[in-house]
């Protein structure tokens, strides 16, 4: 084997002399456990290191994207076992299914790294025998407590009430013979860079609950296991596997040609960023960077801990029965929707809310109204008016000179964004600009350009939706890489979408003369009462409803809203004039109400729990501002506002006897 360039930023600087300054970005997921199926929690995960690889090739980067499967350890070897069969049969299966899986949301990995392959035992085992002969590692005997599901070491004043502090779940007595690591050795040197490097452990809570968790004093770590044989043997003692960790995080290294190609390695080492679930973000930032400190190596630049996905407000997992298989989702809405749904509904960092609702709401409001509106009535108005020839643009107004500056400042304000690993912000701004060209068609009415025959400006109008249009193409392909195809497929534009460049995303790209071509609406709406519908037939509204009120008894954990946000509901005072059940709905209520001297409808699920008779005259307090919307088919243009548990429901009403349309703030 090859010894790695000693000082790699000497390598890397006189490369960089050679070939001018190139931008470099290495980032990886975690390697998943091929313990069951992945589910959408791991989906979220990888969907972001595929957008934010995508976005980094398209300004122009170097790109070394990698994923993987930890398929080592005694969990792996158990279930394995409990199916009657050896473990690589058992994990090869699996693997190909989280391939089968990535390819069908578009995930564009440059590496695969397996931890059964070969390359990856020899890296690991030069890893282990470097870190020995350096004299950090030793022989001795563990005793002490392991989680299995967790695949980690703990001493018993860690436990909490005897469980992991991790998962909860129980742990295991362990006493054998090991290897151990001497993290302390590098305590210091770790807390020193973490505190000079703001940047390297994000977001903040995580690297502050760290710096306390290295503060209450590291332990030698576990290095070997000698009661299952699931594992890499350590190199000088053949009864030993390496833990499953060391071999785990190793592939940091295996994937970016550590040992077997050097110069690959010198090109992308080391990483930009690890992107993993925030309960891993130990491993990735005591465990792993001193690994790195011991192999003189320097330390990746940025490991964020995201937060989780959660399922109606709950913790997923298969016991529960609330994981969601990502495949039958994709198959249902679209991976471009779900992918879109994960970057732009979860503030990233934070845990975010997976719900069947909030994601049809998205796909109805942001894709297909928002988007595919703007797509759809640009191109039949360049078809209807110009025959679909993008004409050439005439003098501008301000109106045009406006669209433009907001172009570039979006495009700008996604690279800042993306920079700052602001996901869901990067898509803001393109939902801005894409809500402002749906503004630009209304203000600049091209149909009564049309009619009144004012060429030259319908011409400039209609240029000006085609460009914004093929703009937004470049923006959103990272995040929905088959939309920006379907986008560029009916501009009609020839040179691929793959070839352009952020340098693309300058205005005046668009070539007159170009030839759009019709297509089917990129996202249809989705329609609620045919999936109501479907569900209840197929029983999914039952449970769903369960899950929902277990969420509301647990006392849901959203996400903390500014006053600004808050102050966007117009909560009023209304009453109740008329109501009546909704054929066919058994919870539904149709209400007429007074909000002021205004009458409107409004259709609550209340029917179980207050008749008709007794709803009416009462001062109820309803969302006067939410878009109105069909339920059951019938309209309805707010909504009430009830507290609930699973034993009832009662309405907020206000204690003194104020007129309807009193405002609640
Ligand atoms: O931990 N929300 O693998 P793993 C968001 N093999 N992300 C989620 C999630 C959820 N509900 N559920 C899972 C392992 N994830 C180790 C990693 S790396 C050297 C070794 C994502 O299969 C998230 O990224 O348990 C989390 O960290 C990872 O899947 C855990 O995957």
């Amino acid at each position: 084997m090859e010894t790695p360039p000693p000082v790699l930023e000497e390598f890397r600087r006189k490369e960089d002399e050679h070939m001018g300054r190139k931008g470099r970005y290495y980032i990886s997921t975690p390697i998943y456990y091929p313990s069951d199926r992945l589910h959408i929690g791991h989906v979220y995960t990888t969907t972001v290191a595929d957008c934010l690889a995508r976005w980094h090739r398209f300004i122009g980067d170097d790109v070394l994207f990698l994923t993987g499967s930890d398929e080592h350890g005694q969990k792996i070897e158990r279930i394995a076992k409990s199916q009657g069969i050896g473990p690589k049969a058992y994990v090869d299966k699996i693997v190909d299914s989280f391939k089968v899986l990535w390819k069908r949301y578009n995930i564009s990995y440059d590496d695969f790294v397996r931890t059964t392959e070969d390359r990856h035992r020899q890296v690991v085992q030069e890893v282990f025998r470097r870190i020995y002969e350096k004299g950090d590692i030793y022989k001795g005997e563990y005793e002490g407590w392991y989680c299995t599901p967790c695949e980690a070491f703990w001493v018993e004043t860690k436990l909490e009430d005897g469980n992991c502090p991790d998962c909860g779940r129980p742990v295991e007595l362990v006493k054998e013979e090991s290897y151990f690591f001497r993290l302390s050795n590098y305590a210091d040197r770790l807390l020193r860079h973490i505190e000079e490097n703001p940047e390297f452990i994000q977001p903040e809570s995580r690297r502050n609950e760290m710096i306390s968790f290295i503060k209450s004093g590291l332990e030698d770590l576990c290095v070997s296991r000698t009661t299952f044989d699931w594992g890499i043997p350590v190199p000088m003692d053949d009864d030993h596997v390496i833990y499953v960790w060391i071999d785990a995080l190793t592939n940091y290294l295996t994937g970016a040609g550590f040992l077997q190609d050097e110069e690959k390695f010198a090109r992308y080492w080391p990483a930009d960023l690890h992107l993993v679930g925030k309960e891993i973000i130990r491993f990735h930032t005591i465990i792993w960077p001193i690994i790195l400190m011991a192999l003189d190596l320097p330390l990746p630049k940025t490991v964020f801990g995201h937060g989780w996905l959660l399922m109606e407000h709950d913790k997923m997992s298969k016991s529960k029965g609330n994981v969601i298989d990502p495949i039958e989702l994709a198959d249902e809405f679209g991976v471009d929707a779900v992918r879109y749904f994960l970057l732009r509904e979860v503030s990233f960092g934070q845990d975010g809310n997976f719900s069947r609702r909030a994601l049809i709401d998205r796909i109805n409001a942001d894709l297909a109204n928002d988007l595919g509106n703007l797509l759809h009535r640009s191109v039949a108005m360049i078809i209807r008016y110009r025959d679909g020839v993008i004409p050439e643009p005439g003098a501008l107004t301000e109106l045009e000179q406006d669209l433009q500056q907001l172009a570039a400042a979006t495009a700008a304000g996604v690279n800042e964004h993306i920079e700052a690993l602001e996901i869901n912000a990067a898509l803001s701004a393109i939902w801005r600009l894409i809500g402002r060209a749906n503004k630009y068609i209304d203000e600049a009415e091209p149909w009564t350009l049309n009619k009144t025959e004012q060429t030259e400006r319908l011409d400039t109008v209609l240029y000006h939706l085609g460009e914004t249009l093929r703009i937004l193409a470049l923006l959103v392909k990272s995040f929905m890489p088959d939309t920006g195809e379907k986008i560029w497929a009916q501009l009609g534009i020839s040179e691929s979408i793959e070839s352009c460049r952020f340098e693309n995303t300058a205005w005046g790209g668009l070539e007159a003369g170009t030839k759009v071509v019709k297509g089917d609406p990129i996202f249809p709406r989705i329609d609620l009462d045919k999936l109501a519908e479907a569900e209840e037939a197929s029983g999914v509204v039952e449970a769903k409803q369960e899950t929902a009120e277990q969420a509301v008894e647990k006392k849901a954990e959203k996400p903390q809203v500014s006053i600004e946000d808050f102050a966007k509901l117009d909560l009023r005072v209304a009453e109740v004039k008329a109501a009546e059940p909704v054929p066919g709905a058994d919870r539904l209520l149709k209400l007429t109400v007074t909000i002021g001297e205004e009458e409107r409808q409004i259709v609550a699920g209340i029917a179980q729990h207050y008749t008709p008779d007794e709803m009416v005259g009462k001062r109820i307090v309803v969302v006067a501002n939410l878009k109105p919307a069909k339920l059951r088919g019938v309209l309805s243009e707010g909504m009430l506002l009830a507290a609930s548990t699973k034993d009832g429901l009662g309405l907020v009403t206000v204690e003194r006897d104020l007129p309807s349309g009193a405002q609640v703030k």
